[in-house]
């Protein structure tokens, strides 16, 4: 057996800014690695994840100039949406598609590559349907696309049959009347100006997510949701917010719209047991564009940090370098 790639060594940014992008929402973005290199911008998850300083190790910092940002609302940019007041009126798919692009012009980068797991990957796919000619390529993992049965799965039924037991805990803040639709049951509470609501709200939408991106669960990053409330309430409300309004596409536009961009290299990992985004949806866009190379992991879930899902990037990241 070959040993698998693991993630580069932790680097510190070379430059890091605060970047206005209209409606009073500011951008953190960071530039790690080789300021010569070959220019990559990483997509986080949630929406709302925030990037974590592992968002910068899928890439050989000797040959990357990698760009890492936090999407509004979330991580170190402002408004915060944990804040009692926040409006996230002004926060959707294509206010985030269109931040990238300011981003980019804002570093002079001409094109990029553009890697994404998770809501990275459907940020992904739709900034790179609406601007193909700034995209060089693109690497994706744990596929999600805001299909209706995609937000079903997760958050409805579906999930449910594989995690009762955490399943329970996700539907204690929700009255047994109120079931039928948790998306909505929990929007809300999510954005109820009381923190004695919208609070322990955040804290369970969170832990469920958490109990279940892993094959092997996490228990520490379970339990990091619990503690870092702020974090938790504003990743809860920013996905509530862009679920409940299907992300602002039609059904099925991101995998119609391969169109668009099937002459992009692009690279698809999914690993076999996600249960948060399941490989159906990997699928059916390997379907859709056979032209990218298709992985299957077969001993992971959906996370990044998975050793076979972070082997598989890396050679992907390795391969476009040179
Ligand atoms: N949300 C999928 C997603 O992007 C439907 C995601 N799920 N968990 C995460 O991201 C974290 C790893 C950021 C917790």
């Amino acid at each position: 057996m070959t040993e698998l790639r693991s993630l580069y060594p932790s680097i510190e940014p070379f430059d890091h800014g605060m970047l206005a992008v209209g409606d009073g929402h500011e951008l953190y973005w960071e530039a790690c690695g080789n300021p010569a290199g070959k220019p990559v911008v990483f997509l986080h998850g949630g929406p709302g994840g925030g990037s974590t300083p592992d968002s910068r190790r899928f890439f050989d910092p000797e040959k990357y100039r990698i760009i890492v940002f936090d999407q509004r609302g979330c991580g170190r940019s402002t408004p915060h949406a944990s804040a009692p007041e926040a409006d996230l009126a002004t926060n959707t798919t294509w206010h985030l598609v269109d931040d990238i692009e300011r981003l980019r012009e804002h570093l002079a980068i001409d094109s990029w590559q553009v890697f994404g797991g998770s809501w990275g990957s459907t940020l992904a796919l739709a900034y790179a349907q609406k601007y193909a000619e700034r995209v060089t390529e693109l690497v994706l993992r744990g596929i999600f696309t805001v299909r209706k049965e995609e937000v079903q799965w997760l958050y409805q039924e579906g999930a449910s049959f594989l995690f009762p037991d955490m399943w329970e805990k996700y539907l204690s803040p929700i009255a047994g009347d109120e079931r039928d639709d948790l998306v909505e049951a929990y929007n809300r509470r999510l954005f109820d100006a009381d923190p004695a609501v919208h609070v322990p709200a955040g804290v369970e939408w969170t832990v469920w997510e958490n109990s279940i991106v892993k094959l092997h669960p996490d228990t520490e990053m379970i339990a990091e949701a619990r503690e870092d409330v702020e974090s938790a309430v504003a990743f809860a409300r920013i996905e509530n917010h862009f679920f409940k309004n299907a992300g602002w596409l039609e059904e099925g536009q991101l995998i119609a719209g391969i169109e668009q961009i099937r002459h992009i290299p692009g690279v698809i990992v999914q690993g076999r047991y996600d249960a948060c985004t399941p490989i159906r949806t990997a699928w059916d866009l390997h379907r859709a564009w056979p032209e990218a190379a298709f992985e299957i992991v077969a001993d992971a879930g959906h996370a990044g940090s998975e050793p076979g899902i972070t082997d598989a990037l890396i050679r992907a990241t390795d391969r476009f370098a040179s």
